[in-house]
């Protein structure tokens, strides 16, 4: 486990708090919270070739994945486990750029293996092999199993090779960043993923609706949560910023 020397000194009371207040909403359901709808940054875990960086000119954190080289994976949970019984969402940037071909892509993962969980490069997109999980991949890069260089799914046991469900999108994927909200219901188990480009008054596309039981497919009820990213023999810098986390209406 690596922090960014600034986060702890800078930031760590802050994350600290307001870990507290999110932990005890979504222990007891978001009562009383779902109007104001509070987030927070959670801290954490860092595996593989998963960084910290600082954007310029401001104290923004950013999550690296991978930063260009070949056959790279990564991984970055919350270190802090989240009831998974309950509702919540979750939002991000997310900016896969560079490197050749833009490739593999990102994931977003709800997990009962652990801070350390770390999967498969390539295709594999960091999440393959952690058989405990439901994965979002956001998939830049078409395997012989994938419908296209530019689509979201839905994957459930760490098998990318058997998505649950696949949904395309026309929003670019790489290249330019593009905003995600994971939206969680948990009275009816049902999982909604948005997109949209990060252009101002650019319409929230719903890319993905399917029903899972988050709980059940972790294997726990307290499940880490975060990011995957991975490279092969095509490459990109692919980072996670402006995450927050919190409890949501069902
Ligand atoms: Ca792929």
């Amino acid at each position: 486990m690596r922090f960014s020397r600034t986060s702890r000194a800078a930031r760590g009371g802050v994350w600290a708090s307001a870990l507290l207040s999110i932990v005890a909403a979504v222990n007891s359901g978001a009562a009383g919270a779902a109007s104001a709808e509070p987030s927070y940054k959670p801290p954490l875990a860092l595996n593989g070739t998963a960084s910290l960086m600082w954007r310029a000119g401001d104290d923004e954190r950013v999550i690296r994945l991978t930063d260009g080289g070949y056959k790279q994976v990564g991984s970055a949970w919350s270190t802090v486990a989240v009831d998974v019984n309950n509702s919540f969402q979750t939002k991000f940037t997310a900016h896969i750029r560079d490197g050749r071909s833009g490739a593999d892509g990102i994931a977003f993962v709800v997990q009962g293996e652990g801070p350390r969980a770390l999967g498969g490069w390539g295709g594999g997109m960091g999440y393959k092999g952690i058989h405990d999980s439901v994965a979002i991949e956001f998939d830049t890069y078409r395997n012989p199993k994938d419908p296209d260089d530019n689509h979201l799914a839905v994957v459930l046991g760490g098998d990318p090779d058997h998505p649950a469900v696949v949904g395309r999108t026309g929003i670019p994927l790489k290249d330019e960043p593009f905003r995600a909200r994971v939206h969680y219901d948990a009275d009816a188990t049902r999982l909604r993923v948005y997109v949209r480009p990060t252009t101002e008054g650019a319409k929230e596309q719903l890319v993905l609706d399917h029903e899972v039981e988050l709980a059940d497919r972790a294997g726990i009820d307290r499940a880490w949560v975060g990011f995957t990213g991975a490279t092969g023999d095509l490459t990109a810098r692919q980072d996670v910023y402006q995450w927050t986390l919190g409890p949501a209406q069902s």
